[in-house]
């Protein structure tokens, strides 16, 4: 016998409780809204930072910017935190901020359907439907773990799994180790496996510029400072936002920038890399930004262990425990680290979701992802998406995005209550001509002219799908605070939009 779902009413269905999902409860909470829960498909908080326990795992932005602006940390204990430290501040968020009673963990939407005579959103978990007014996705970029395609994978005798799943049962120590990718997760998990491998390869299909990490830990002295004055944390958050924007010229392309920013890359790696051969591998032949910049003191002299040999080739094939690269060199390997990146150009939960006359969100975004203002979708009512669609910043924190998008929907919300409209939606009209914006606003830059290939940019259309290409702040100038035009709004089953 088939037993029927348990309904659950909400006014606020939050997807994920990460940064964008806790961020949004918490504002709710505080303003006296009870009338949400949030939805989250493993057993704990955290999102990226839960997930990505990895040996090395580490913040690349500084830990008082990359932190909600509405509770600062004086407790940070470096200046780019360990990853279990920040698993620990979500943590400690959702427990007090109340956020607990509002959570449903272990409840992975399957799918998501908008009602339009209802005007409620239905989605449906193994043994739930929950309906909601209003649905907020704030499942980021980072949630699903991308694998490449590489022949004879399934035969390989040894142990494999990607970075973002870290298998602690596997014991690394004395092993012949692979690690496939040199991207931000790779380079933080190299320096790690060169101490304990017998031999380690790193597949290096494209290099990265690579700049110091300005890394220390915040003294006592310091952390005291921060607990009894938190102006001093709010002046050196603002420090440190200012700094990361001074760097966008050089994601403008502007000629100085760019050049400041490869000698930075560079003079790191002829400081750090003797080998003039080496260095050569190390070289990247695009422009700095392209590709996310990386920070770090500790890959390249871990890739000059006794232990280490880059393979400056792709992992091209598997046949047991023989590992080819594209260049034809062969490698025994016992595991295989796949530190190969996220679905992030076409995320999977827009498969699940189904809008207006059941348009497929995946299939509004066949060209790639796109919102009106960076967070609400034509055909899709009453659904907002926290750092969605143009929203990642390659030079400042997405704490400080997605704050902003929170501010944006609350706005949202106040409006409808004001105006006693039910339903809102951008228009097409409004959509395309906020995208073609972006687009135009992306010409030049170094995502799109910077000689490089990335998931920044969505290979079906060529637009820049990920990024917002401007000042952190222009975000918020732009999508922090929420305006009317460009959207429908209605009453329940009105065939004509109210007046707005
Ligand atoms: O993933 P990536 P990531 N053979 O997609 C390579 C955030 N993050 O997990 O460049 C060999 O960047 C691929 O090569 P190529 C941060 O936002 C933050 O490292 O495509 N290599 C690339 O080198 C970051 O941007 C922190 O040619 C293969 C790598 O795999 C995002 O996460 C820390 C290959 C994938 O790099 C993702 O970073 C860590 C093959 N067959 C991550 N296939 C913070 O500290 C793919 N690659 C905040």
């Amino acid at each position: 016998m088939i037993t029927p779902l348990t309904q659950i009413e909400t006014r606020t269905l939050i997807i994920g409780s990460g940064f964008a999902g806790l961020g949004m409860g918490v504002q709710l909470k505080r303003r006296g809204d009870d009338d949400f829960l949030i939805l989250e498909r493993a057993g704990d908080v955290g999102g990226t930072w839960r997930d990505n326990t990895y040996p090395g795992a580490a913040c690349d932005v500084p830990s008082h910017l990359y932190s909600f602006s509405f509770r600062p940390n004086p407790d940070w204990s470096r200046v780019f935190s360990p990853g279990p430290e920040i698993q620990s501040y979500l943590q400690d968020t959702a427990h007090e901020e109340g956020l607990r009673e509002h959570l449903r963990l272990n409840q992975n939407m399957e799918h998501a359907r908008w009602d339009e005579t209802e005007g409620r959103w239905h989605v449906l978990t193994p043994d739930h439907e929950y309906i909601a007014k209003f649905l907020i996705t704030g499942t980021g970029h980072l949630a699903d773990e991308a694998y490449p395609n590489i022949p004879g994978l399934d035969s390989f005798t040894g142990e494999k799994f990607h970075s973002a799943r870290w298998d602690h049962s596997v014991p690394m120590e004395g092993k012949r180790i692979g690690v496939i990718g040199t991207g931000a997760s790779a380079i933080q998990i190299v320096p790690e496996m060169a101490e304990i491998a017998s031999e380690l390869v790193v597949f290096q299909r494209t290099p990265s510029y690579i700049i110091p990490r300005g890394e220390r830990a915040y003294t006592e002295g310091e952390r005291r400072l921060f607990r009894r004055n938190p102006e001093s944390i709010t002046a050196l958050r603002s420090e440190l936002f200012w700094g990361g924007e001074n760097t966008f010229a050089q994601r403008r392309a502007i000629p100085q920038f760019l050049e400041a920013g490869k000698k930075l890359a560079l003079d790191h790696l002829s400081s750090q890399v003797p080998d003039p051969e080496l260095r050569a591998k190390l070289t990247p032949d695009y422009e700095p930004g392209c590709k996310r910049v990386l920070i770090s003191n500790t890959f390249y002299p871990a890739l000059q262990s006794p232990v280490t040999t880059l393979e400056s080739s792709a992992l091209a094939s598997v046949d047991g425990s023989t590992v080819t690269a594209a260049s034809g060199a062969e490698y025994e390997l016992d595991v295989l680290v796949f530190a190969t990146g996220f679905e992030a150009t076409e995320p999977p939960y827009a498969k699940l979701v189904h809008g207006r006359g059941g348009l497929n969100l995946s299939t509004h975004w066949e060209q790639g992802m796109q919102a009106y203002d960076s967070v609400t979708v034509a055909g899709f009512p009453n659904l907002f998406s926290i750092n969605g669609p143009n929203t990642s910043l390659g030079h400042n924190s997405i704490v400080y995005i997605i704050e902003s998008q929170i501010d944006y929907i609350l706005g949202a919300m106040d409006y409808m209550t004001a105006t006693g409209a039910e339903i809102i939606e951008p228009t097409p009209e409004a959509e395309e001509a906020y995208v073609r914006s972006i687009q135009d606003n992306a010409v030049g830059t170094v995502w799109l002219d910077g000689g490089c290939s990335s998931w920044y940019v969505d290979q079906r259309s060529g637009r820049l799908t990920l990024i917002w290409p401007d000042f952190g702040y222009a975000f918020r100038d732009a999508n922090g605070t929420f305006h009317s035009e460009g959207y429908e709004l209605r009453d329940i089953s009105a065939i004509e939009p109210v007046t707005v």
